[in-house]
């Protein structure tokens, strides 16, 4: 059976200090009511690129604490800083994440070798596997199927995490590497992406209509294409609305009508506004009550 990961957001205080029990209320919702087979944590949704070092140490203490060994656990170390990654691949290796994970490096158009030797590095003393994170449309780097043959040499990258809309590549990548660990990126695509084989999906969304995508993948498994498409068809009119109210502090407003307390996102994210407010309601009204 594929597996379904919610990628974990990262509750935040109004002054912007991490708020442990909002992230352990997440993480207690994804593993009680989601039943998600595992969590990414400190990754695009988890803000991590807004948090200070000492935050993101906070964050993998607080979810591996919480969530124990109850479900798979990838954490996100990838940083413009390399030492940071390193350190925290270490840290997160320690903690007991059977997974890591790190973002290919952006902003300064890194050659390949840099890229390859970024990978290298960051798994170079530790005893963990990493999953590349490739997000091309943030990150503005796109990896060629020859350039991920050869970041699977090192024996310790078992995988991709594939936020990409590329399905093409995706057929590529999924029949060149057989027996790696392919999981899907944008929620919006699952069915396409399950089509094409991947081993399962990490996303956002998964903490709110986790149960939804399940049923997708489900109907997916048993050859109901009909009834996939028609799960899919009611996820992407969720994800549209939550993408037109600003989709991370949404995810954390539904979550507030659910009853989970989420907290808020972290500057320079926007603060809920009335509007943001009224129209998560509705999202939750029309979709997830
Ligand atoms: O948190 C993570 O690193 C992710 O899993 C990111 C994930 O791919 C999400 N992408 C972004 C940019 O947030 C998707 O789940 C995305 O929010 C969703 O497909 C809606 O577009």
């Amino acid at each position: 059976m594929k597996k379904l990961y919610s990628a974990l957001m990262t509750a935040f205080n109004e002054d912007g200090s991490v708020n442990e029990a909002g992230i352990r209320e997440m993480v207690r919702y994804n593993i009680d009511v989601n039943k998600v087979d595992g969590l990414y944590v400190g990754g695009s949704t988890g803000e991590n690129f807004n948090m200070s070092h000492d935050q993101k140490v906070q964050v993998f203490k607080t979810a591996i604490d919480e969530a124990g060994d109850a479900i798979d656990l990838i954490a996100q170390v990838g940083s413009l800083d390399l030492n940071e990654s390193k350190e925290l691949a270490k840290l997160v290796t320690d903690l007991g994440y059977p997974k890591i994970s790190a973002v290919t490096p952006f902003y300064y158009n890194y050659t390949f070798e840099q890229i390859k030797n970024y990978y290298n590095e960051i798994v170079k003393d530790v005893d963990n596997k990493l999953v590349i994170y490739s997000i091309p449309v943030l990150t503005g780097v796109s990896l060629s199927i020859d350039q991920f043959a050869e970041l699977f040499e090192n024996p310790k990258i078992i995988g991709i995490k594939y936020t990409n809309a590329d399905f093409f590549l995706l057929e590529r990548v999924r029949n060149r590497f057989p027996d790696k660990l392919i999981l899907s990126g944008f929620d919006e695509m699952l069915l396409p992406a399950l089509a094409l084989n991947v081993d399962g999906a990490i996303g956002s969304t998964y903490n709110l209509n986790a149960k939804r995508a399940k049923a997708e993948m489900v109907a997916f498994d048993e050859g109901d294409i009909d009834k996939a498409r028609e799960l899919q068809k009611v996820s992407n009119d969720a994800i549209s609305a939550l993408i037109a109210n600003d989709i991370y502090p949404s995810l954390k407003l539904v979550f507030e009508e659910m009853g989970v307390h989420a907290g808020v996102t972290k500057a320079p994210m926007s603060k809920p506004t009335p509007e943001m407010i009224a129209g998560a309601k509705k999202i939750y009204n029309d979709y997830f009550k």
